[in-house]
């Protein structure tokens, strides 16, 4: 059986990275990947409209400064296909893609007591050995895929946003229903419905949006911020979100109702997350966040034509951003259009799928495809889909059946040695992704650095410090809006998944600051042996 220092699991932005510091270690490490090629969200993740809600400018690796001065963004906000050009790139450049086995799925990995190692298993048949085992396997990784009556039984094409087909998909002529309305759903059905000649959304939840306005990337901004890129980069890592925002500067509940107006309609004119980030009382404060929710319901409102569309389309059961906020452009104007009908599944619940379309309670929808934007079992679905067995044989997803519990979203108690890149526990999902994988990447890589020169074998979360990790982590979670909402940061989108918001609600800086001080002080809270 091949011996390694470590094994990488997936070649996403978090994999490629973690690989590339091991390497310069002069560590030996295999990675896997389930995909054909290197990507990981951005390799699966295909469907018309698919495109990143942090800035293009920011939306990239922070170690590659002579790439950040030569790579050309087209737009504020980048597509799906330029992430992934962008990906291979690097991928290309540090000879990544060698050190990776493609088209390869670890099923399995078991902590072997005697010598301190893991052995990986693959649906393959392989077998490797390392002493670490690095899950980089993201947050929004493991589709899924709703438990509707007749599922199967459907003889049109059916989809899935999170697994689109590499070719794309001609919906001309077609009648399509969509199911859900989440960021991925809102950003393909004005796509979908540009092409189909029938369209029927199927809606569970209305969700906040906000409007993305995204266009060409603006010379100006380019240059200016390619002209500072090292210090937008260092503000970036040291942010709250991760990225160069304006952050927290004013308080909603201390504007008079005109400060209040210009300020709303100047974020809203920014858009993007600009919108959410300014507000010192947004998330903590239920009247504050009613303000911003009633100014964006009177947007929707103003857009479309139907009355009665427009007020099902007003998000309602949940406080603004306390579910993922979604990025609009041309979401709610589909609606204004004919041939695009909006299915309320509250008052008409879905009953089956049928060989030719969807049963709802009060009718049947012909339709020639099914797209399921349904989301993914977020944060944790990745992670307990493999057989992680750790030093006592107790299998991940046992461990984590009330719930994920470990130690700085990095690391979990009775599992030596492994490392979750952007876990739950950790800011991920609630920031710029890529600065929270390289804060994470660089955490794991300077720990094992120190293990290697120790000499020691052995690390481990104590369940101590796990049990007021954890702690923490819901009590700062406890203090704002976020755990009013059904999403999926709380995994409320899964059935039979434990209720327990997710990600840390305290931002990279303050994370990174724990982290630092942790290894600062020798890796407190943890065993090294
Ligand atoms: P989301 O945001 O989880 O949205 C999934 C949508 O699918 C949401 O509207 C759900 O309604 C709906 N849904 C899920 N299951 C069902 C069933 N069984 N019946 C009807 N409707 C259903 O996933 P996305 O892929 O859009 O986005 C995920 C993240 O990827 C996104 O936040 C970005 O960070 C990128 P619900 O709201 O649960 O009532």
């Amino acid at each position: 059986m091949t011996r390694l220092d470590a094994v990488v699991v997936g070649a996403g932005f978090s994999g490629l990275y973690m690989m590339h510091l091991l390497r310069q270690r002069g560590l030996t490490a295999q990675g896997f990947e389930a995909g054909k090629d290197v990507g990981g969200t951005w390799y699966w993740n295909r469907y018309p409209g698919a495109r990143c809600d942090s800035e293009s400018l920011s939306y990239s690796y922070s170690f590659l400064p002579e790439l950040d001065q030569a790579w050309k963004w087209p737009e504020r906000y980048a597509e799906q296909p330029e992430i992934l050009k962008y990906i291979e790139h690097v991928a290309t450049t540090l000879d990544l893609r060698s050190a990776f086995q493609f088209e390869t799925r670890v099923t399995a990995a078991t902590f072997n007591e005697a010598d301190d190692t893991w052995t990986v298993e693959t649906g393959s048949g392989d077998q490797v050995t390392a002493r670490y085992l690095i899950m980089a396997t993201g947050c929004l990784s493991k589709p899924n895929m709703p438990d509707i009556p007749g599922i199967d039984s459907f003889r049109g094409d059916a989809f899935h946003t999170g697994l689109w087909p590499h070719g794309g998909v001609d919906f001309s002529g077609q009648r399509v229903a969509v199911i859900g309305t989440g960021s991925t759903g809102i950003q393909s059905i004005p796509h979908i419905a540009n092409q189909a000649s029938q369209l029927f959304v199927f809606q569970r939840t209305a969700n906040h949006c906000v409007p993305a306005r995204n266009g060409p990337m603006d010379p100006v901004v380019e240059r200016t911020y390619k002209s500072r890129y090292s210090h937008m980069r260092e503000k970036a890592r040291h942010s709250m979100a991760g990225d160069v925002v304006p952050e927290s500067y004013v308080t909603i509940m201390k504007l008079s109702p005109q400060e209040r107006r210009k300020e709303f309609n100047r974020v809203w004119s920014q858009g993007g997350f600009y919108t959410q980030y300014p507000f010192t009382d947004l998330m903590t404060d239920i009247r504050a966040n009613d303000l911003v929710a009633d100014y964006s319901r009177e947007h929707i409102r103003n857009k479309i034509r139907n009355p009665r569309t427009a007020e099902l389309l007003c998000a309602k059961d949940h406080p603004f951003g306390t579910k993922r906020l979604c990025a609009d452009t041309g979401y709610f104007e589909s609606y204004n259009e004919e041939h695009v009908h909006l299915v309320d599944l509250n008052t008409t619940p879905i009953r089956a799928i049928t060989p030719t379309g969807v049963e709802v309670s009060d009718g049947h929808y012909e339709v020639d495809a099914i797209v399921y934007a349904t989301g993914f079992n977020a944060m944790t679905g990745a992670l307990t889909a493999v057989d992680i067995r750790g030093s006592s044989g107790e299998i991940l997803r046992d461990a984590w059946t009330g719930g994920p519990v470990n130690y700085l979203g990095l690391s979990v108690a009775g599992f030596p040695n492994l490392f979750t890149v952007t876990g739950p526990g950790s800011p991920s999902v609630l920031t710029n992704m890529v600065s929270s994988i390289e804060q994470h990447v660089e955490w794991i890589d300077r720990c094992v650095a120190s293990l290697e020169e120790r000499g020691a074998t052995r690390i481990e979360a104590t369940p101590e410090a796990q049990a007021t990790w954890v702690q923490y982590v819901n009590d700062t979670a406890d203090a704002t809006l976020y755990p009013q909402a059904n999403s999926w940061y709380i995994g409320a989108n899964i059935p039979g998944k434990a209720r327990v918001f997710m990600p840390y609600v305290d931002g990279l800086k303050d994370y990174r600051d724990r982290c630092d001080a942790v290894a600062d002080d020798g890796y407190a809270g943890f065993t090294v042996a």
